[in-house]
C-alpha cells in the first residue's frame, strides 16, 4: 500500500549533500521511501492514503549520533562548583565528575535508569529525533556495563526512535583499578566486550582518548579487542587536549572521531583518507566555556565529514534539545545552517554506520522525516530550543 505526502518542499541531503526539492512529492510504502521528486513528475498511480502537509518543510528524521542518556542521578551540583570556578579536571580530581555518575548509576536499579533515561529521550524526540546513539561508560564493571545496555536496548524496544547501543566501558577508571589503569584495559578486553558483545548488546564500542582518561595505548588495545569482536570503533578524541587519538582512530577505520577541538591537521588528513565522521559536540564547548575551536578550516579543506550531537551527559553537556544544538554549532563552532543540517542527518547516519538506509530522503530508504512547519530550513538551526510544530514519521508511520 502506497501513502502520498505532498503539499510540500524537501531538504533531501540525498547522495550527501544539501539539496532541495520545491512542491515536493513523497511517496511511502510500508517502512521505506518508494519515490521522492517534484510533485509536477509524480508517477500516476493508486494513492488510497494521502497526506497534505500545509507547505511545510520536511528532512530526514533527525539523528542524534552521540549522547550519553542512560545515567543515575545528575551533576547540578558541579555545574555549581565550576561556575565558582573550579575547573573540570579539578572536580573529576577530588572524587566527583564521571565518577559520582558511575556511583549513582551503579546504585539505580534497571527501571529507574530506564524511567529517568526515557524522559530525556522523549526530550530529544519532541525536537524531531528519530534516531539516537546511546552508550554506556557510567557502570565500569560487567554488571553495571550490562545494566546500562539492557536499558538502552530496552529505549529503542519501547519507545518508536531507532536505538544504536556503544559500549562506553573505557570511559574513566573505576575506584576498583585506581591505579592500575593497564589492568582495567586487559579486563575489558578479556571479560567485558567479550561478554556483553557474545549478548548481543554492543553495536560499537567507544573509548575516552584523554589525559585525564585513557592513553593511545591502552585505547589501541580496545580497538584490537573490537575488531576481533567484528564491532566497529568510534572514539573521543582531543576533547581537551591533543594525544593525536583521531589520527588512532583513522588507523582502525573508526565510524567516528568526537570532540576533536585539538586535532591537527594532519589528524583531518587521516580521518579524510579513512572516511572517519568528525562529530562535533558544541552543547560540551559551551558548557566547560571552551575557547579552542576544532579546526573548521582543515576539517573542510581535506572534506572531512562533520556531524553535530547533542554528547547528553549529566557532566559536560545536560543537553536536551538537538535543534538547539545545531545553533550551537552555528555561532559557538561557525558551521553554516546547511552544514549543521547535514551534521544531524546524512553525516550523523554515517558516523552510526546508517547511511545506506537512514539520514536522507531517497528511493529506498527507510521512511523517517519531519515536516516542520518553517519557512526555511535554516530556521532549524536558528530558533534556540523551544518545541517548533511540525509532524514526525518513523518507519512511514506518523507517531505522535
Ligand atoms: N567526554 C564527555 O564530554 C563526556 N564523556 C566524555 O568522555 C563527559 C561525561 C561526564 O562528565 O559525565
Ligand atoms: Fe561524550
Amino acid at each position: 500500500m502506497k501513502t502520498l505526502w505532498q503539499n510540500c518542499h524537501a531538504a533531501t541531503m540525498a547522495q550527501g549533500v544539501y539539496s532541495i526539492i520545491e512542491d515536493a512529492a513523497i511517496v511511502t510504502q510500508g517502512e521505506h521511501i518508494h519515490w521522492i521528486g517534484p510533485r509536477a513528475q509524480l508517477p500516476t498511480g493508486d494513492y488510497p492514503t494521502v497526506h497534505d502537509l500545509q507547505g511545510a518543510w520536511v528532512t530526514p528524521g533527525l539523528i542524534d549520533c552521540h549522547t550519553h542518556t542512560v545515567f543515575g542521578g545528575n551533576r547540578s551540583g558541579e555545574f555549581e562548583q565550576r561556575l565558582q570556578g573550579v575547573s573540570y579536571a579539578e572536580i573529576a580530581a577530588a572524587g566527583g565528575g564521571i565518577a559520582s555518575t558511575v556511583r549513582a548509576t551503579r546504585a539505580a536499579s534497571e527501571d529507574e535508569l530506564f524511567a529517568s533515561a526515557a524522559r530525556r529521550l522523549k526530550s530529544l524526540m519532541r525536537d524531531g529525533v528519530t534516531t539516537v546513539e546511546i552508550k554506556s561508560g557510567y557502570g565500569l564493571d560487567l554488571a553495571n556495563e550490562r545494566k546500562m545496555l539492557r536499558v538502552i536496548r530496552r529505549l529503542g524496544a519501547e519507545l518508536p526512535v531507532s536505538v544504536r547501543s556503544t559500549c562506553l566501558a573505557a570511559h574513566a577508571l573505576p575506584p576498583e583499578y585506581a591505579e592500575r589503569a593497564d589492568d582495567y584495559i586487559e579486563h575489558i578486553c578479556t571479560e567485558m566486550l567479550p561478554a556483553l558483545a557474545a549478548e548481543g548488546l554492543v553495536d560499537a564500542v567507544d573509548a575516552f582518548c584523554e589525559y585525564l582518561a585513557f592513553s593511545p595505548a591502552q585505547v589501541e588495545r580496545v580497538f584490537v579487542t573490537a575488531q576481533r569482536l567484528e564491532l566497529p570503533v568510534k572514539l573521543h578524541a582531543e576533547q581537551l587536549s591533543s594525544l593525536h587519538g583521531s589520527s588512532l582512530a583513522a588507523r582502525y577505520q573508526a565510524l567516528s572521531a568526537d570532540h576533536l577541538e585539538f586535532m591537527t591537521e594532519d589528524d583531518a588528513k587521516a580521518m579524510a583518507q579513512s572516511g572517519t565522521v568528525a562529530v562535533l559536540l558544541p552543547g560540551a564547548f559551551y558548557f566547560l566555556r571552551e575557547t579552542q575551536l576544532p579546526p573548521m578550516d582543515a576539517l573542510r579543506k581535506h572534506g572531512v565529514k562533520i556531524a553535530v550531537a547533542s554528547d547528553l551527559n549529566p557532566g559536560t553537556s545536560p543537553a536536551l534539545s538537538l535543534r538547539l544544538m545545531l545553533n550551537m554549532a552555528c555561532t559557538c563552532l561557525r558551521l553554516t545552517p546547511e552544514e549543521a543540517l547535514a551534521g544531524a542527518t546524512i553525516h550523523a547516519a554515517q558516523a552510526l554506520g546508517m547511511a545506506q538506509t537512514h539520514g536522507s530522503l531517497e528511493a529506498g530508504k527507510v521512511a523517517d522525516f519531519v515536516a516542520w512547519h518553517i519557512d526555511r530550513p535554516a530556521d532549524l538551526a536558528y530558533w534556540l530550543g523551544g518545541e517548533l510544530e511540525k509532524r514526525v514519521v518513523r518507519h512511514g508511520v506518523e507517531i505522535d
